[in-house]
């Protein structure tokens, strides 16, 4: 059994053993390694915000912002700086530490970018993380973001490399890896993850987190996103993944990725308090909060309160 060690060199065969594990014995395995990283209770909460919605460039077949498909998300212009500003400090005085802001774009104009720079700025004064998801990056984007003191960038690359193809035409597999390193290479934390319930394998599923926990430098946070089957989109028709098979993915990116936060991200809204609740057994120490993911409904803010409270989970400082 694992120590908890980080390590990049897993082998394909050591993470399909993994997933291969007893339920029980892979759930005790997960929680092991989290103690030995982590506060036992503590979950940290994100906020989410969509600055830039629909219209977008590219075909992802789960997304609702898609120019591709009418999922009857209107195109929206960029928000103004003050407008993002006013939504950030309410997120604040929610208990929110990180605030995430995500734009249906291709990659950023350098023009578009003044202004988000303006935004990281001025959220990052409020005394919260800033986090931004805007697409494809050049390196030298990369280190704007970072001069205007951005915390992290989110990038996922989804699913598997041989699934890939299936979801997105629009860009490649290697694009989001570029990406992903001008990220690092600007000194910006990583946040990248993926989702699950595509119709991938568990196969699949094994590839996708055996890529990010052989990265160079594990992600400093992995979104796990459980597919939200968006009508109108080509993924809307998709069968619900067995929550069991769920919880098994976020457990194994627990293990592989011992230090770095495993957030339950998409997807809460259609999920049980006991569903949850072995997510955060399996790992999971990071939720978003507020009742709007981008565009479609993650659970209210009090529901939140009520369930964290249940389960005796604090907020994690900042
Ligand atoms: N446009 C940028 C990009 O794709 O890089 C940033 C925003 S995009 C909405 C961020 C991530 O949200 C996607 O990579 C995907 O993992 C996740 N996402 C989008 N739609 C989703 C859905 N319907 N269900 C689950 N996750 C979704
Ligand atoms: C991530 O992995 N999940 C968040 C965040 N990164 C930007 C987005 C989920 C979006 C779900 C679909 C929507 O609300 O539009
Ligand atoms: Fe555009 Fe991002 Fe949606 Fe893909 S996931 S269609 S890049 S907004």
């Amino acid at each position: 059994m694992t120590t908890g060690s980080i390590r990049n060199d897993w082998t394909r065969d050591e993470v399909s053993s993994l997933f291969a594990q007893p339920f029980n014995d892979l759930i005790f395995q997960a929680q092991t390694v989290h103690r030995e990283h982590f506060p036992a209770n503590q979950v940290q909460l994100s906020t989410l915000l969509s600055i830039k919605t629909g219209g977008c460039q590219e075909d992802c077949a789960y997304c609702p912002q898609s120019a591709s498909f009418d999922a009857g998300v209107k195109a929206e212009k960029l928000m103004d700086v003050d407008a993002v500003l006013v939504a950030a400090k309410d997120a604040k005085a929610a208990g929110a530490t990180r605030y995430c802001m995500g734009a249906a774009w291709r990659s950023p104009k350098d023009r578009d970018l003044d202004a988000v720079c303006d935004m990281i700025t001025g959220v990052k004064d409020l005394g919260m993380e800033t986090c931004v998801t805007l697409g494809m990056l050049t390196a030298d984007q990369a280190r704007r973001l970072k001069e205007a003191g951005l915390d992290y960038y989110n990038h996922n690359i989804d699913t598997s490399p041989d699934y890939y193809g299936e979801i997105i035409t629009t860009r490649t597999f290697d694009d989001r890896l570029d990406t992903i390193g001008h990220v690092g290479d600007a000194g910006i934390n990583l946040c990248c993850g993926g989702i699950v319930g595509m119709g991938e394998s568990v196969r699949d599923r094994a590839e996708m987190l055996w890529v990010l926990a052989t990265l160079p430098k594990h992600p400093d946070s992995v979104p796990i996103n459980m597919l939200v089957r968006v009508e109108g989109t080509p993924l809307a028709e998709q069968g619900t993944v067995d929550p069991l098979d769920f919880v098994r993915t976020i457990a194994g990116a627990r293990i592989l990725m011992p230090a770095s936060m495993v957030r339950l991200s998409a997807g809460r809204e259609y999920m049980s308090e006991e569903l949850q609740a072995l997510c955060f057994l399996a790992g999971a120490n990071s939720i978003f909060t507020g009742p709007r993911l981008l565009t479609t409904p993650n659970p209210e803010h009090d529901a939140d309160m009520q369930m964290l409270g249940k389960l005796g989970l604090e907020a994690m400082p900042a």
